[in-house]
């Protein structure tokens, strides 16, 4: 797509995601939301796409949060409708049924921090910023942060950012686990592309159901989680990649996948 704030460029079986609405540091408003949810509905049903990236256009934001100039303005039912909408769209990305890796550029405040959990993935610059301060503006996360923040780093360490609003540099985000890979600002890109291209060469299928199975697995009992892996792992015996996968193992030849 190339729409006014977001665009998708493709390598392989990769598509980049740019939001790039520079002069607001790449902030939400709902339009750029609504590209972004259109951006992950094409992903999601294109067959020939397995893995996308999320970046933000420019050297100094990934995403610098929510609009707030537009939410200044909004009443109690805006204001409703913009936390529905933006948390809609986080959980498209959330419930695609392929990975989604969040390529932290710069600044990741607020709806970018948000934006960045709802990602499968998440590999920062040594310049990014991240947290969530929103009680500087007296409200509170809307797009997810108090959950997604909490499951992340833990009850704790989320009402210490949360509460405090302080943003914390890509090393002290690794540290907590609300970041997973850390790498020079000129190396992000390419170590994000790398990282799917490996991604991508992989039993889509498989990629899809484990997925799936911890997402689900994290919101439910242990028991609950294990039968369900039980269950998506019988599933994977019901497709064409599985057999190839195996086959190809006992031929000794590199297994070509096609996501049946
Ligand atoms: N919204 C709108 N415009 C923004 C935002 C934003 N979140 N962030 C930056 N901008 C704009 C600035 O207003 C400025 O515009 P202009 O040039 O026209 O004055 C431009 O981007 C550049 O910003 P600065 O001049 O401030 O650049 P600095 O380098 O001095 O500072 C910062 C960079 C530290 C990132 C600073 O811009 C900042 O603090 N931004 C706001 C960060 C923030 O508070 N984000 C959280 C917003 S709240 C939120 O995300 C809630 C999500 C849930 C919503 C639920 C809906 C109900």
């Amino acid at each position: 797509m190339n729409g006014e704030f977001v665009r998708t460029a493709r390598d392989g079986a990769v598509t980049t995601l740019t939001i790039d609405r520079q002069p607001a540091l790449n902030a939400l408003n709902p339009k750029v939301l609504e590209e972004l949810r259109e951006g992950v509905r094409e992903f999601t049903a294109d067959r020939s796409a397995r893995v996308m990236i999320i970046t933000g256009a420019g050297e100094r934001a990934f995403v610098a949060g929510a609009d707030i100039a537009a939410m200044s303005k909004m009443s109690v039912r805006e204001a409703g409708a913009f936390a529905d909408l933006g948390q809609s769209t986080f959980s498209a990305i959330e419930d695609a049924p392929k990975p989604v890796i969040a390529a932290i550029n710069g600044y990741a405040l607020g709806g970018g921090c948000e934006l960045a959990m709802a990602c499968d993935i998440r590999i920062a610059s040594e310049k990014a910023k991240i947290g969530q301060p929103e009680v500087n503006l007296g409200v509170i996360p809307g797009f997810g942060g108090t959950q997604r923040l909490a499951r992340l780093v833990g009850r704790g360490k989320a009402k210490e950012l949360i509460f405090s609003a302080v943003a914390i540099d890509a090393a002290s985000a690794e540290k907590i686990g609300l970041v997973d890979a850390v790498v020079p600002p000129d190396q992000l890109m390419s170590k994000a592309l790398e990282l799917a291209t490996l991604i991508a060469a992989k039993a889509p299928v498989a990629v899809s159901l484990a997925k799936a199975a911890i997402d689900r697995g994290l919101d439910v009992d242990l028991r609950t989680g294990l039968a369900h892996e039980a269950a998506l792992f019988a599933e994977c015996f019901s497709t064409n990649d599985q057999r190839e996968g195996m086959d190809a193992f006992l031929s000794k030849r590199k297994a070509e996948f096609k996501g049946k």
